[in-house]
């Protein structure tokens, strides 16, 4: 997704540091040098940006000016910044430090106006105002945020107020999860004390993202709200289509389709509407991105209308203020993060909502690799979120996600007042969510075999083992001391003879045995379990499964019917 272009060094740095110690007060004039409104009337004028530049975080203040000459317009358009080759000890250090503290790139987000314009990168389609009620209802937008950094967060809330008619945003409620970083204290309510719309709620914790934003709700008043994360950045047009599927049914639920903006170079990427995907997940409970599938594109005539998405991805959704009380709100007994958007999303399906992505609004979003704040210590915050959200929604499916995680579900806490909820509402079953949303997910029920699969030979101790995923495709599957943990070792033998974990599939091809996207066309994907002589046999090759002497190394033999090696043994192995 990443495509780097290269940009000109320059002097970008000088307005910050002539700025940085003027502290921005509310009574400072709310037009910038430009002439540009920069506060609550939408600045929709194009002409010429002179980025208003932020003031800067502390640990940035001491940067002195990058080699070369800056372009004046960094970062304009939703381009890459790339730094320069050359550049000196202290900004050296200054770009490792934003890394180490952001886990993206905040030098080069420092360099970039919290104004900047980005492409438009709505279809045609979505231009026509004819597909839009004109009366709709207005939305506070709640971004919580943990020490994020400064001008990311600024630029968020900019790319609200000036890309978002104005009538329609009540307030923007920026709810600070219990930061320690400097710059979120008084700087940050001194800055927006120039804009009325804004308005600050501090935990008196650390919260967690999802009581974090039960708090927000809290504040709301406007008849929608609306989840931003607080590294976003909002594109032209992003709102009116998400209000107008909720003015129209307030049981659906929305979100925007995500783009990504590089972490590195703050790129804005994205694709048309052709491109877009909806939401799923696996049996770990992990959020995962698909293709629309072809049942949902028959019920449409175009590709930016917006689609029925089994699950959401969390952080950028619009709901009726009143719809998600009705729902119960999140379960506040998650913590910190994870699981809150699957607990959301199965619930608006099975409690009689919809849950859409609307591919006329884009939002940008900085993925990031780690998580760079501090999680909790000696509890397993993520399992635990998970176990509760299997325990009151996913019915008898729930023993999927166990055996996922070995069955150490740990402790999750008092769930009976959520299962209330579901009672009170008369929510559907998984079953049913299972059928008539998900109908694409592969159910472990319904497969030959689900868990370890162990080989007998060389002291019969040795299991298949491979983490999946995008990033481990193409790679050989490994062998390891079979743990009864699930995780790396938890596989299943389909009806259609596929060895497959989540979307991946044992494949061979002649060289080794690797991970590959499942695709449905048995040829290199399809094995046979023999159940007599507990060979694994493969399709095209008419090889069997077996593993080198070291018990390090998959590998593919003539069948032989004296080698223990050649032998498997497939837990819960039904024929
Ligand atoms: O303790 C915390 N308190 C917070 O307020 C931890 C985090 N936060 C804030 C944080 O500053 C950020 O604004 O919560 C927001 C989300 O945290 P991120 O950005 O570290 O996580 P993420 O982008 O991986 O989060 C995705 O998954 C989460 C699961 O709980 C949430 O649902 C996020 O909102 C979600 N983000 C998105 O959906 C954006 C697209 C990512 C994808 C796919
Ligand atoms: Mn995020």
């Amino acid at each position: 997704l990443n495509g780097n272009v290269i940009i000109g060094a320059g002097g970008g740095l000088r307005n910050e540091l002539e700025e940085a110690d003027i502290p921005p007060t509310a009574a400072k004039p709310k037009i910038n040098e430009s002439g540009r409104q920069s506060a609550d009337k939408k600045p929709r004028k194009k002409a010429a940006p002179i980025p208003l530049k932020p003031k800067l975080q502390d640990d940035t203040k001491k940067v002195i000016d990058p080699p070369g000459n800056f372009d004046e317009n960094l970062g304009e358009m939703g381009k890459p910044v790339t730094l320069p080759k050359e550049m000196t000890d202290e900004m050296k250090k200054a770009v490792e430090t934003g890394w180490t503290n952001n886990a993206f790139n905040q030098y080069v987000s420092d360099l970039i106006s919290v104004h900047r314009t980005l492409p438009d990168p709505r279809d045609a389609w979505c231009k026509d105002s004819a597909h839009y009620l004109s009366n709709l209802p207005a939305t506070d937008v709640i971004i919580c945020f943990h020490n994020e950094a400064w001008t990311v967060l600024l630029r968020t809330v900019h790319s609200v107020l000036d890309r978002s008619p104005e009538h329609l945003i009540g307030r923007i409620i920026l709810v600070d999860d219990y930061s320690d970083m400097p710059h979120l204290k008084t700087q940050l309510e001194d800055y927006f004390a120039a804009y009325p719309k804004v308005q600050i709620i501090r935990g008196k914790k650390r919260e967690g993202l999802i009581r974090a934003r039960l708090l927000g709700a809290q504040h709301a008043k406007a008849p929608v709200l609306t989840y931003l994360d607080s590294h976003c950045e909002c594109t032209e047009g992003w709102l009116e289509p998400l209000l107008d599927r909720i003015a129209r049914n307030s049981t659906t639920v929305v979100c925007p389709v995500i783009d990504v903006i590089s972490d590195d170079t703050l790129e804005y990427h994205y694709r048309d509407s052709s491109g877009v995907n909806v939401g799923g997940f696996d049996w770990n409970l992990q959020f995962s991105w698909h293709a629309v599938p072809e049942r949902e594109k028959k019920r449409h005539n175009s590709t930016a209308e917006p689609v029925y998405s089994p699950t959401m991805a969390g952080g950028l959704f619009s709901i009726d203020r009143e719809y998600f009380n009705r729902l119960g709100t999140y379960d506040s007994g998650f913590d910190i993060w994870g699981g809150e958007n699957l607990e959301l999303s199965f619930k608006t399906w099975m409690c009689g909502g919809t849950l859409e992505i609307v591919p006329c609004s884009h939002v940008g979003h900085i993925f990031r690799k780690r998580s760079p704040y501090k999680w909790r210590s000696g509890v397993n915050v993520l399992r635990k979120n998970s176990v509760r959200l299997a325990e009151v929604w996913m019915d008898e499916y729930s023993q999927y996600y166990y055996h996922r995680i070995g069955n150490d579900k740990g402790d999750w806490g008092d769930v009976s007042d959520r299962k209330k909820l579901r009672e009170d509402l008369q929510c559907k079953s998984f079953k049913w969510y299972l059928d008539n949303i998900y109908p694409e997910l592969f159910i472990p029920g319904d497969a030959v075999a689900h868990g370890e699969i162990r080989n007998l030979g060389y002291g019969g101790r040795t299991c298949l083992d491979s983490p999946t995923g995008k990033k481990h495709q193409k790679k050989a599957v490994g062998l390891y001391p079979c743990h009864r943990q699930g995780g790396n070792q938890y596989w299943m033998l389909s009806k259609v003879g596929e060895i497959r974990r989540d979307d991946y599939c044992l494949d061979y091809a002649g060289k080794e045995v690797i991970l590959y996207s499942c695709h449905g066309g048995k040829g290199n994907q399809f094995w046979t379990y023999r159940e007599n002589t507990k060979q694994l046999h493969h399709g095209t090759s008419g090889k069997c499964l077996s593993i080198s002497e070291k018990k390090d190394q998959l590998l593919m033999e003539e069948c032989s019917q004296s080698l223990t090696r050649q032998e498997w043994l497939l837990e819960s192995y039904d024929s």
